[in-house]
């Protein structure tokens, strides 16, 4: 595509939809027969903190048993050959982008396989379950949290995500229902900084209005497919 150098691309659960981790919207709103509000915030942690534990326990060791799909890999694929700068801004806690290969990724929403300590905020690398209460590693104390930002928590390295916008040549969402803020402004704050809009979608999403352009279809086939046209 001409002069387009720089790119930000934003992943929701649709990308990781066919790799057989349910999306957010597909589930009904639930996931593991919870609803969102009532597990991924900090009020249901400390409602009911075992709850929310075997809820992202559940999470985490299921994100362990899945695959990459052909999408991950074609921005696997990019992010090796472009030359330009290119941030992947995902709202996904799972490691499929990394697993693909992709290394210019950015957690905006946290990660499962990692586990932050309310005590002493440090974040440890973390694979197994957090419900029995395991020891932070760093201080001791038996305050390990699923380092995942629930709603009402700030975004992380939103700073960072700002600037590649102001930057962005072209911003591409892929597989986001453009439901939660503050991602799903990011197309607006793009357009307004003169960037080239796209979005690869199964369906039209809440923010489809925004975009120049917006493919329907599987992640699988139409992400492989704009990559392709980006390195020609
Ligand atoms: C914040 C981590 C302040 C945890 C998540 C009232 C109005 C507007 C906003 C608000 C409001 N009240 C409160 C808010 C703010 C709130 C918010 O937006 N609420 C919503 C519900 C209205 N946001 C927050 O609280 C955020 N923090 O605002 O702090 C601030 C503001 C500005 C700047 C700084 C600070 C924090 C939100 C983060 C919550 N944590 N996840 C966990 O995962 O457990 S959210 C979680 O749900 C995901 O991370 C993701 O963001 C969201 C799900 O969205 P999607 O990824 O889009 O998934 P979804 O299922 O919805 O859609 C999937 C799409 O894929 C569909 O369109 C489908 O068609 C498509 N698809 C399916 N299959 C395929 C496919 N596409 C392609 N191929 C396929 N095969």
């Amino acid at each position: 595509m001409e002069s387009i150098r720089n790119i930000v691309v934003l992943t929701g659960a649709g990308i990781s939809a066919e790799s057989g981790i349910d999306t957010f919207r597909d589930a009904g709103g639930l996931w593991e027969q919870h609803r969102v509000e009532d597990v991924a915030t900090p009020e249901g942690f400390a409602r009911d903190p075992q709850l929310v534990q075997r809820f992202y326990d559940a999470r985490r060791e299921a994100v362990q048993q899945v695959e990459p799909n052909p999408a991950h890999d074609a921005l696997a694929l990019l992010d090796r050959q472009w030359e330009g700068e290119l941030l992947i801004v995902t709202q996904n806690v799972d490691d499929l982008h990394e697993r693909a290969g992709a290394s210019r990724v950015l957690h905006m929403h946290g990660e499962l396989l990692s586990a932050l300590c309310s005590a002493c905020e440090a974040r440890h690398k973390w694979s197994e379950p957090l419900l029995g209460q395991p020891a932070c590693p760093g201080c001791g104390e038996q305050a390990l949290r699923p380092d995942v930002v629930w709603f009402g928590e700030m975004p992380y390295e939103m700073d960072r995500i700002y600037a590649a916008l102001r930057r962005a040549d072209l911003f591409v969402s892929i597989g986001t229902s453009g439901a939660v803020y503050p991602a799903a402004g990011f197309v607006r704050d793009a357009r307004e900084m003169g960037a080239r809009t796209l979005e690869l979608n199964l369906e039209r999403s809440e923010g489809s209005y925004w975009f120049e352009e917006s493919r329907q279809g599987r992640a699988s086939k139409l992400v492989p497919e704009w990559v392709a046209e980006m390195l020609g």
